[in-house]
């Protein structure tokens, strides 16, 4: 583990006191609290007026019952989450996690994430986060919409477009943005397309949003990798996950001529020496609905499942994890280190631990964290709040440029803030502090609220 400087020390035993148990929040709480110990030292009014104590609190956190009917008739509840993290630079703003693993404490870390995330993409956006402990899996159309329309019942009164914007994250995709908007548009009487996003191209959407997250987090790497004069050209990649940030991660690493060899779901991955065919996992995924492992059934040819097994075995240059937190441990970053891996970029939000990420620096291998690798997504959320303001539509090919250019600038200020404060190619550091620094420079305008 880093160490804290002694200054910021009392505020990470405050954020541990008050969110006991919350093993996420406190690893992402204290990686930014690392970082910003180089810039107490050259910035000491940040530390006037609680600033940075504040910052670690979210404004307001909402959590309420979900009460839904199945198949089958019978009474099912849940628990609804929503954390309204930051408001200093606009609406909070954040995705919505459909996952049985969800609880307050990883909805909370996804929020602080996403305030310095939201910032780093330049755009008027504040961090927020939420989601419910429904699992989506084996569910029909009938009753996920039943679910999504209960959990809006609720979530209406805390959003709107000025106020709060979700968007989706795993387990919610086009199909559960859309059953939310039509609840919400009926609840309200009012067709307020800025109050979500990711929303069909039919009612309010973007072009690129559903490819965003995954194409940004591959133009970061092609940025980080032309620092180092090489590109994606005849790279071999493994990719985890095979939900829409790692199919569209897997599209465009493809596109700049990698070869990506292995993806995954949780139930194990997917080996393709001929390359993976991103057609057939689209349709496994995106249509079907389907698991991985079906993949293998399909194609034909030289490829294999394994069941269970860590995807991190496999032999690779980049790696780009877009499944899950901590989903790659120290172990698994050995290993990758030893199989020659260059560059490593979080598609997903904070899927390296700690000492996964120290190992990658130590070694001189390329990192990128995953509020800064994986911003595309927001970004481009909130290019579509600028459409659904203006009540335009831009094309795919200008929604994706300003993407690109949206992506190059994260990376340059990652990369120069690093080198401002004295730790080059340290992304981490250079992630977290330009992110704060623009999060704090509003809130120390705004006063004590
Ligand atoms: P999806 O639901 O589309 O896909 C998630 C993928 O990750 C699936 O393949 C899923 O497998 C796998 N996965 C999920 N949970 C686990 C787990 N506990 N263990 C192993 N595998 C798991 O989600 P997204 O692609 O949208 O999100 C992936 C990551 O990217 C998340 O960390 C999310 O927060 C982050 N992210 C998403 C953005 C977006 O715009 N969607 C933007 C920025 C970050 P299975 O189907 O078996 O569960
Ligand atoms: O983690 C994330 O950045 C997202 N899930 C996307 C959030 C958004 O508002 O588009």
């Amino acid at each position: 583990m880093n160490s804290i400087d002694e200054k910021l020390q009392p505020i990470l035993s405050t954020v541990l006191h008050r969110n006991s148990g919350e093993a996420e929040f406190h690893q992402a709480a204290r990686e930014v609290l690392e970082s910003l110990g180089r810039v107490v030292s050259k910035h000491p009014e940040y530390f006037d007026e609680a600033l940075i104590e504040r910052i670690c609190e979210p404004e307001r956190q909402i959590i309420f019952r979900v009460p839904w009917i199945d198949d089958n008739n019978q009474v099912q509840i849940n628990r609804g989450f929503r954390v309204q993290f930051n408001s200093a630079l606009g609406p909070y703003k954040g995705g919505i996690r459909f996952h049985p693993s969800v609880n307050v404490g990883i909805i909370k870390f996804l929020g602080f994430e996403q305030t310095f995330k939201n910032a780093l993409t330049g755009l008027p956006i504040g961090g927020g986060k939420g989601g419910s402990d429904f699992d989506p899996k084996g569910k029909s159309d009938r009753e996920i919409m039943r679910f999504c329309q209960s959990f809006m019942i609720e979530l209406h009164r805390h959003i709107g477009e000025y106020v709060d914007v979700p968007a989706g994250d795993i387990g919610v995709g086009a199909r559960e943005i859309g059953y939310m908007f039509g609840m919400y548009k009926r609840l309200n009487n009012r067709f307020e397309a800025g109050v979500l996003t990711g929303k069909g191209l039919v009612y309010g959407g973007s072009r690129a949003r559903k490819e965003a997250t995954g194409f940004g987090t591959v133009y970061f790497v092609r940025s980080m990798l032309a620092q180092s004069g090489t590109d994606f050209d005849g790279k071999r990649c493994v990719v985890s996950g095979s939900g829409n940030v790692a199919i569209y991660a897997m599209e465009k690493v493809q596109e700049f001529g990698g070869r990506v060899v292995a993806c995954s779901d949780s139930s194990g991955y997917i080996l393709d020496e001929d390359g993976i065919d991103l057609e057939l996992v689209k349709q496994i995924k995106e249509v079907n609905r389907g698991r991985i492992a079906d993949y293998v059934e399909l194609k034909r040819g030289n490829s294999k499942f394994v069941k269970g097994g860590s995807i991190w075995d496999v032999p690779c240059e980049i790696a780009l994890p877009c499944a899950t937190q901590n989903e790659l441990n120290g172990a698994n970053a050995k290993t990758l280190i030893k199989n020659g891996v260059i560059a490593v970029a979080e598609g997903a939000n904070m899927p390296c631990t700690p000492e996964a990420v120290q190992l990658f620096q130590k070694a001189g291998v390329l990192f990128a964290p995953g509020k800064a690798a994986n911003a595309g997504g927001v970004a481009t959320s909130a290019l579509e709040m600028q459409q659904n303001a203006s009540r335009d539509s831009w094309s795919f090919a200008k929604t994706e440029s300003r993407l690109e250019e949206i992506m190059t600038n994260i990376h340059d200020a990652c990369h120069n803030t690093a080198e401002e404060y004295g730790a080059p190619g340290d992304y981490v550091l250079g992630a977290n502090i330009a992110g704060f620094v623009r999060v704090a420079d509003a809130m120390h305008a705004m006063g004590v609220i």
